[in-house]
């Protein structure tokens, strides 16, 4: 049972947090999610995504807890309707910041596992492509 032992399970655990140390130019920042009425199945994120590295980086996906799932979203408007649209993956310029706004690009948080509330914190983590993890305490405003 080698792959039971205390010392090589804690060298397995540490290896995720190894590889994402050189990729912390990677950031986010106000992060928050807008509170919804009591009981709504949809929440939506919101950030600034910012690219301090001279490559681009790519967001392949977000995933909580505290939800039944995440997406990436983004709304469009198309001949005066407004709709939104999956976004599979969003490439991030190299030295650059994108938005995540009402009305642009959002996290999708479906199915709320519980109530929350404006002063609450949930986490949310952020995949990218390459294998870097962002996990991000995001506020809820009204
Ligand atoms: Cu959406």
């Amino acid at each position: 049972m080698r792959w039971r032992h205390p010392a090589f399970a804690g060298l397995l655990a540490l290896t995720p947090i190894a590889a994402a140390t050189g990729e912390a130019d990677v950031s986010v920042r106000d992060a928050w999610v807008r509170e919804g009425p009591p009981g709504a199945a949809m929440m939506a994120g919101y950030m600034v995504l910012q690219n301090k590295t001279s490559r681009p980086q790519v967001l392949v996906a977000a995933s909580s807890s505290s939800f039944g799932n995440v997406m990436i979203h983004r709304t469009i408007a198309k001949e005066g309707m407004t709709g939104m649209e999956h976004a599979p993956q969003i490439e991030l310029l190299p030295k650059a910041s994108l938005l995540f706004a009402p009305g642009g690009y959002h996290l999708m948080l479906l199915n709320p596992k519980r109530t929350l509330h404006a002063g609450d914190r949930v986490d949310i983590t952020l995949e990218f492509r390459g294998g870097l993890v962002l996990a991000v305490a995001y506020e809820v405003r009204k």
